[in-house]
């Protein structure tokens, strides 16, 4: 997987960049990464990369040429030309099953802009595909464009080590994850619940679903539409909406 992303301060990227796992996938040729600034790649005499708005308004707009000129200088030596992402407000909220498609393929291309708009010919003539993080505000496109990048990481093939495999995720479940516990079985007078110290695996594992089941109908009842659930849980879950 190689990413390359585009943005006016890469400097942001270095901790994302040298931190553990992304190194670890970086020094083991899993994942490749390049950053480039495209104020370099603006022609203007003053290196300027925005201007106003036509029409008049508040706020600059980032211009199409060093974005258009950054992507072409990138892509002048490929056969097929990688997708263009670009990390915008109004993009397509990100999902874990967008991830799973953008890692399947070998190459990305990330644009980031900041407090400033992208001029429009850049959204319909560069870009492929517009995706947001959520429904909050952020000062650019910078810290997205890692999220994006860090949940398509962890799912090429090696990357995670066996421990944290990407499968059993709660998002593959459907359902938010059950409680851990660890050593000691007593601390400060709370106790680990009982049945995770019995041994008896059957009941174990029908507990966690149960918690499961009931962490996500307190909290995230919007999952349980999609997850998927047998008869018996569906039934469940009825029962319960129809207790409170
Ligand atoms: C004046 C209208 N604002 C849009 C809500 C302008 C604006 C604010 C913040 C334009 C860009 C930004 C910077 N945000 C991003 O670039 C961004 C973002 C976000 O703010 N929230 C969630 N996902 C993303 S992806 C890129």
């Amino acid at each position: 997987m190689r990413f390359d992303v585009l943005t006016l301060f890469p400097e942001m990227f270095e901790g994302f960049f040298s931190s553990s796992i992304m190194k670890r996938a970086m020094d083991q040729r899993l994942v490749e990464a390049s950053l480039v600034n495209f104020r370099d790649y603006s022609t203007d005499k003053h290196r300027m990369v925005d201007d106003t708005p036509y029409g008049g308004g508040g706020g600059m707009v980032l211009k199409p040429e060093p974005l258009f000129r950054a992507v072409e200088a990138l892509t002048e030596e490929t056969q097929v030309r990688p997708p263009v992402l670009m990390m915008s407000p109004q993009g397509t909220p990100f999902t874990q099953k967008k991830a799973e498609a953008l890692s399947r393929h070998s190459r990305l291309i990330l644009l980031c802009g900041h407090y400033e708009g992208f001029d429009e010919r850049i959204r319909r003539h560069l870009v492929d595909e517009e995706i947001s993080i959520g429904d909050y505000v952020l000062t650019g496109g910078e810290l997205a464009a890692m999220v994006v990048m860090d949940s398509i990481i962890r799912l090429v093939p090696g990357v995670l080590g066996n421990a944290g495999s990407a499968e059993e995720d709660s998002f593959s479940t459907g359902l938010l994850e059950y409680p851990q516990y660890t050593r000691p079985a007593d601390f400060r007078g709370w106790k680990v619940p009982d049945v995770l110290l019995s041994g008896h695996h059957a009941q174990i594992a029908r507990w966690r679903r149960q918690q499961s089941l009931e962490r996500t109908l307190e909290r995230r009842p919007d999952l349980l539409e999609h997850a998927p659930l047998t008869d018996e849980e569906r039934a469940w879950l009825k029962q319960r909406k129809s207790d409170s």
